[in-house]
């Protein structure tokens, strides 16, 4: 038996809903895995905010870093600004922790509809690598004269050699294990004079390093098009912070339903841990109903699986995951059904 000890952040709004089914599922695989989690959970959040001033104590990502992976739900409330919130709690544990990875599969299983027309599981099956730690999410930049006439306002993107080639570097070994063996690259470099230009530099000096890999560059805004249009044209889709984030909420949409889309924030050095969140936030317009789709937040769990070196538990969830959607028609409202979250977590840990 193997032990982990694992950090529990619900967060806000359905967060703190779909956490309790990912537990419950990950409890259940664990029994027939013989691996046993050690849960302590840590209640930061908007309210905590509300009550204390910040989203998470001062030594909060000093109490993370004992942890084997965090796993969290859902961060942002109306009341506490979006800025607050994501850089009181979520941003600076993927920047202290060195995450510089955010994996997003994106796959329509079987059983899903897509608000494409005439598209089938076999067209949308692809990865988003998302850059974690820089890029267009920087502090760097301020305000002059405020509340003026002139005022005025700077937000500096920050690309770095290191910083870059690793996330492409990481998206093209990715590619290598996948069937296609294609890696796109997303960029603006008409418009964003700098930056832009650079990683598309980097992105084809890594490309060298890789010819068994086939490769296409898009500029964001036809690639957004393209992703509607030709969904079954990616493999690996490699993104700066900015645009994979954006990339990686249209991407499960096209498929079927965002909340079924999983994330994985990774250390790939391991010096760290990893943190695992479903990419949707907290959805405070269906907080508090029951109704939230719990199966982005339980294949968060298999991810953190994965990564802990529990394949086969994790291909268990996974698999588990596909078979209810494909065989039931357990659904809940977001895939146009009237299941509760509740309903599909206990369905999920009673076949897994
Ligand atoms: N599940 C995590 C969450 O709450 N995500 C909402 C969000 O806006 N995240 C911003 C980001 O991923 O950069």
């Amino acid at each position: 038996m193997i032990t982990h000890r694992i950090a529990v952040v619900p967060g806000d709004g359905i967060g703190k809903e779909v956490i309790p089914e990912g537990i419950r599922v990950l409890e259940a695989v664990g029994r027939r895995f013989d691996i046993r989690f050690l849960w302590q959970e840590f209640p930061w959040s908007c309210e905590a905010y509300t009550e204390t001033g910040r989203m998470m104590p001062e030594d909060g990502l000093k109490q993370l870093c004992r942890f084997d992976a965090i796993f969290l739900g859902a961060v942002g409330f109306p009341g506490v600004p979006d800025h607050i919130s994501l850089w009181g709690l979520l941003i600076p544990i993927r920047r202290h922790m060195r995450q510089y990875i955010n994996l997003r599969p994106v796959q329509m299983l079987r059983g899903m509809v897509s608000p494409l027309r005439n598209r089938t599981p076999k067209d949308i099956d692809f990865c988003i690598v998302r850059e974690n730690n820089e890029g267009e999410y920087s502090e760097i930049g301020g305000r002059l004269y405020t509340g003026t006439d002139a005022e005025m306002v700077v937000q500096e993107t920050v690309f770095t050699r290191k910083g870059v080639d690793r996330v492409l570097r990481y998206a093209f070994e990715l590619a290598r294990k996948r069937k296609t063996k294609h890696v796109t690259s997303a960029t603006k470099s008409n418009g964003i004079i700098h930056t832009m230009p650079y990683w598309d530099e980097r992105f084809n000096a890594i490309a060298r390093e890789y010819p068994d890999i086939q490769t296409a560059q898009y500029h964001i805004d036809i690639l957004t098009s393209h992703f509607v249009l030709h969904p079954d044209w990616f493999d690996v889709v490699v993104g700066s912070n900015l645009f994979g984030d954006i990339l990686s909420d249209l991407g499960p949409a096209v498929a079927g339903s965002i909340g079924v889309a999983p994330s994985a924030n990774l250390n790939p050095t391991r010096e760290y841990p990893s943190m695992f969140e479903p990419v949707h936030g907290s959805a405070p317009d269906i907080a508090g109903k029951g109704i939230a789709n719990p199966i982005a937040q339980i294949w968060s769990g298999a991810m953190m699986l994965e990564h802990l070196g529990h394949h086969e538990a994790a291909q268990a969830i996974e698999k588990t995951i596909a078979n209810l959607l494909a065989d039931t028609d357990l659904r809940t409202p977001d895939m146009g059904g009237k299941a509760m979250t509740a309903e599909l977590g206990a369905a999920i840990a009673a076949s897994v």
